[in-house]
Order: C-alpha cells, then structure tokens, then sequence
C-alpha cells in the first residue's frame, strides 16, 4: 500500500437526518408574511454546488489513514434550489436558485440558504487496497453542532466566495445530534474520493427553533430533521475560497480555506417526514454534505 498522502483523506459525508417515521408529513414553505411558495411539501432539495471543508485535516492523501480520536471541524453551505410539493407560482417566479452571488432579475427574488458547522472525530479508519477508508461520528459538545436555514431577498449567496449564506432572516436553527449522525469516506484514487453524511438535527439546545411563518407544519410536535448528503472530492464546480463568511458572524464566523483544508462538493437534501402522533413526530430531512476523512486500517466498521 502506499502512502502517498500526507494527512488524512478527506472525507465527506452527507448529513442525513432520518426519523422514523416513513409517513411523509407534509408542510407549507412560505415567505414570511403569508404567501406560500410551496404547498403538500415534502422535501428541500439543496444545491449540488453546496460545499464543505474538513478544516485542518489536509491535504488529501489517498492512502494514509486517519488517526482514531483525530477531531476536527466541518462547516457547510448551500442554497435551495428544489422543493417536492405543490409549488405556486410565487416560488416560480422568485426562487433564485443558483448561488452565484447575483440576484436573480425578478422584483420577487428570493432565496433559502442552508449552513452548519460540525465537531467531528474519527471513529474507525484503515487502508483498504492501497486506499483509505474512515468512519467519522459527532463530538456531543454543546453548541458546536448547529444547522441553521436563512431566508433572503437578496439572493447574494455566493459558492466560490462563501458569502450570503448565513444573511437574511434566520428561520431555523437546529442541534445536531450524535445519536443517528454519521459519516464516511473512502478515496476511490489517488486524488478522488466519495463519501456520504447522515445527519439528525433536533430542536435541543436554548435558541434552537422554526419558524413557522416559513416552515409551517413542522411545528410543536417533537421533530427530528434529517439530512443526506454525497460527498465528493476534489470539489471541482464547488470549489470554494472560503466559508461562512459575512452574515451571521457569531453562530457561524467566516473562515477562509488554507492548504491544510479539505474541500468537497456536497450535494444534499432534507426531508420532512413524520407522524402527527406523539411519536418521533415531524421530521425533516435537510440534505447537507458533511465530510468524512480518511482513514485506513481495517477494522470493524462501526455499527
Ligand atoms: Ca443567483
Ligand atoms: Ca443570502
Ligand atoms: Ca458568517
């Protein structure tokens, strides 16, 4: 095997939230002041041009393993560019769905965008066939796991500048949680690798909350959201300078990518499902890449 790489491998994950319910519970995605742009909604579909960072973890190195217990944070952006529902005329004509950081030439302009940042640690890696291969899990530390949804009628959001993702009215916050989140990557190549993350996120700590005048449906009941994600490397058309920068400044600071980074596309989805029982209620499915690292060395995956 060789060893080529220096570091870990990067890896990805797809956030993925699921809920067990498998009823979908429907919800309404509006604007804020009443008018709805999607109706019987089920699902969010979130830019492939999302991107996320593995911060300090770099560079990709395709066949060395990660070190179980290496700890290191993973940050996410994305903008909307899909619902599954009825969607009004309002969503047709405004929806700026490409974060390319100009407003799309509409008076109703408008776009949802997506971040999260992530305290993860590897739980397993190995080298499998020359190529390394890891497992990743979520630190329980508190408000270090976060994934917050923005509205914004500026529809800057912004992929290669990492801007204008977390400005706008902040309409979600979320915990994710270490129960049900986990992540994977394996490198395919010496410079290639895929990964996916699956990610719950609650509604848990002090400040975390919906807004139903944006999302309405998924409201009181007790909710989990779940995000699935692809994680892919090299980033190529979500190459992305830096992350989170601008807008919200203290839940998500800016940060700028240094060559001891990770960068990968992450195409992701969110889901809302649940049961309008007391049961695991209301779920939402928020598609978020996350990251996987890399790893190597053979060893039990973990369940
Ligand atoms: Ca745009
Ligand atoms: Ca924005
Ligand atoms: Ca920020």
């Amino acid at each position: 095997m060789k060893n080529s790489f220096r570091k870990l491998i990067p890896v990805a994950a797809a956030l993925g939230f699921a809920f067990a319910a498998s009823s979908a519970q429907a919800f309404t995605l509006l604007n804020g002041t009443g008018t709805a742009y999607a109706t019987d909604a089920t699902a969010l579909d979130w830019n492939e041009t999302g991107s996320g960072v593995a911060i300090g973890v770099g560079p990709f190195d395709s066949g060395k393993a990660l070190a179980v217990g290496t700890n290191f944070q993973f940050l996410y952006q994305a903008n909307m560019n899909g619902v599954t529902g009825t969607q009004t005329d309002a969503w047709l004509n405004g929806i700026d769905s490409s974060a390319d950081g100009i407003k799309r030439n509409s008076p109703t302009a408008f776009e949802f965008t997506i971040v999260a940042k992530l305290s993860e640690t590897v739980t397993s890696s190995g080298v499998i066939g020359g190529f390394a291969t890891a497992n990743f899990g979520l630190n329980n530390t508190p408000g270090a796991n976060k994934v917050a949804i923005y509205y914004d009628t500026k529809a800057n959001a912004n992929t290669k500048a990492g801007t204008g993702f977390d400005d706008g009215t902040l309409v979600a916050l979320l915990t994710v949680v270490p129960d049900g989140s986990l992540s994977q990557f394996t490198a395919k190549s010496a410079t290639k690798g895929q990964g996916s993350t699956q990610l719950q996120a609650l509604i848990k700590e002090p400040g975390d909350f919906i807004n139903p005048a944006y999302l309405q449906g998924v409201g009181e009941m007790l909710f989990g959201v779940q995000f699935d994600s692809n994680l892919n490397y090299p980033a190529g058309s979500s190459a992305t300078n830096n992350f989170q920068k601008g807008g919200d400044e203290t839940l998500f600071p800016g940060y700028n990518v240094t060559a001891n980074d990770i960068v990968f596309k992450v195409d992701g989805a969110t889901t809302l499902n649940g049961s309008p029982v007391p049961e695991p209620g209301t779920m939402m499915l928020l598609g978020m890449g996350m990251l996987g690292l890399v790893g190597a060395r053979r060893r039990a995956p973990k369940a």
